[in-house]
């Protein structure tokens, strides 16, 4: 009896119950800073942001010592560089790439969506960039990009280095956005150390990928997640507009739409988006009315967007409102087609020309001209006949076509005045009187 009972209750014992959570699959989302100045930018967000991997990679050993702790290194092309980075030659940056394949495939498997971070103008960011960007298509990853372009002063060989390297880079990605370095003197002034002007830029890029991050991990009243975003993102090449903007004080929502909608550091805007999806953060105290003015004015810049938004709820900003968003398509205007112009009515083209015969200068005289001979009223006769042809059998017509019709028309005519008994030049003297 006591061995059954045993049995019985091995029978019952309670299977494991599956997590609800053990069926929500992890976004997960890679930030990768190439490139010294790339390495920079994401070493300045890395530890603003849980939940997103951040990673530096390098052919230059000595800058990747420089990381900070909340990233993680990733080296490549010392065999082709010693470890010394590249100096400035895109090809060495593609060529240490390339030979890194399958560490970078490692790298990028199993993520949802990679941000690929880099300063273009040299030799690691700009030619190793767009091998990244190609192994993650490959992957079927969702890729954004956010490239800076070099200063003016540091002169058209580094830029045209940025360019060719955004050539590769736009067919391989899904999102691109760029920012010129240059424009960073919108917000400080000229005299600026540079290292300072780097910071300045580096922390504005930090904070508006922040501002991304935490779209997709911020649980919101009004929620967006990957999905929503995976949306926006989907496409090839898409310009993108990716900013931010915090404010506090009494005109809090006219200021944060103020900003964000105007980057200093973009050359393009908002206009003519065809996606947009944007995050309100703001605390307890944030009006309906305040959401739908939000809304609205971003609407109002291009009402054929297809716009996604959330809302999230944070007691730390009391008085505070945080926008965050990202464009997709846009600095161009929506592609209207263009009404067709009714078409002119195609004109008959006569396919040869027949010259008028120009009056002789001395021409014989009408007695003494020989009976047959070529008259110039019959030719000029022929052609009027030929210009009002439908254009079907004038296409079919060629000179030879036409002599032969002046012929057989001389011919005619011959044949008329044989019949006549008044000679031929008494009949065809001008009457004067006309
Ligand atoms: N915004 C920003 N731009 C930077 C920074 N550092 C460098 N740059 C820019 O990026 C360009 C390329 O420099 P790096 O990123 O250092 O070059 P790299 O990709 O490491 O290439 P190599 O050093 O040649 O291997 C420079 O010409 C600068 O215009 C930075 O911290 N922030
Ligand atoms: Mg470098």
């Amino acid at each position: 009896m006591a061995r059954k009972k045993r049995r019985i209750k091995k029978k019952v014992q309670p299977q494991k119950p599956i997590e609800a959570q053990d069926l929500i699959h992890r976004t997960r989302i890679r930030v990768i800073g190439i490139g010294g100045g790339g390495s920079s930018i994401v070493s300045e967000i890395a530890p603003q942001v849980q939940k997103v991997d951040f990673v530096v990679a390098n052919t230059d050993v000595q800058a990747l010592k420089q990381a900070g702790r909340a990233v993680r290194v990733f080296r490549f092309g010392e065999a082709l560089t010693r470890g010394l980075g590249c100096g400035m030659d895109a090809k060495v940056g593609q060529r240490a790439a390339q030979a890194a394949k399958t560490q970078i495939t490692k790298l990028l498997q199993g993520v949802d969506l990679c941000i690929l971070v880099a300063s273009l103008g040299a030799g690691t960011g700009s030619g190793a960039a767009p091998e990244f960007a190609k192994i993650a298509k490959d992957l079927k990853i969702m890729t954004l990009g956010i490239f800076t372009l070099p200063f003016k002063f540091e002169g058209g060989r580094k830029s045209q280095l940025a360019k060719s390297s955004l050539k590769k880079l736009v067919p391989n990605l899904n999102a691109i956005a760029i920012i010129p370095n240059e424009n960073i003197f919108q917000i400080i002034d000229k005299k600026t150390p540079l290292k300072q002007a780097f910071s300045a830029i580096n922390k504005r890029l930090a904070e508006n990928l922040r501002g991304l991050c935490e779209m997709v991990f911020v649980p919101g009243i009004v929620n967006i997640d990957f999905a929503d975003l995976k949306t926006i993102l989907e496409g090839k090449g898409k310009l993108a507009y990716l900013n931010s903007a915090t404010v506090q004080g009494e005109n809090r929502i006219e200021e944060a739409l103020k900003q964000v909608l105007k980057s200093p550091l973009n050359e393009y805007n908002i206009q003519g988006a065809e996606k947009i999806i944007f995050n309100i953060t703001a605390a307890q105290d944030l009006g309906m009315s305040e959401v739908a003015q939000i809304s609205q004015t971003i609407a109002d810049f291009n009402r054929r967007a297809k716009i996604i938004f959330g809302v999230s709820q944070d007691n730390d900003y009391r008085d505070k409102i945080r926008i965050a968003l990202l464009a997709l398509g846009c600095g161009k205007e929506p592609k209207l087609k263009p009404k067709p112009k009714p078409k002119p009515p195609v004109k008959p083209k006569p396919q040869f020309k027949i010259k008028k015969q120009k009056p002789k200068r001395n021409p014989p005289r009408r007695g003494m001209r020989k009976r047959g001979a070529k008259k110039p009223a019959p030719v000029s006769v022929q052609v009027e006949e030929v210009k009002e042809e439908p254009v079907k059998s004038l296409s079919r017509r060629n000179a030879l076509d036409l002599k032969k019709a002046v012929e057989e028309t001389e011919k005619e005519m011959q044949e008329e005045e044989k019949k006549w008994d008044i000679p031929a030049f008494l009949r065809r003297r001008p009457n004067n009187n006309e």
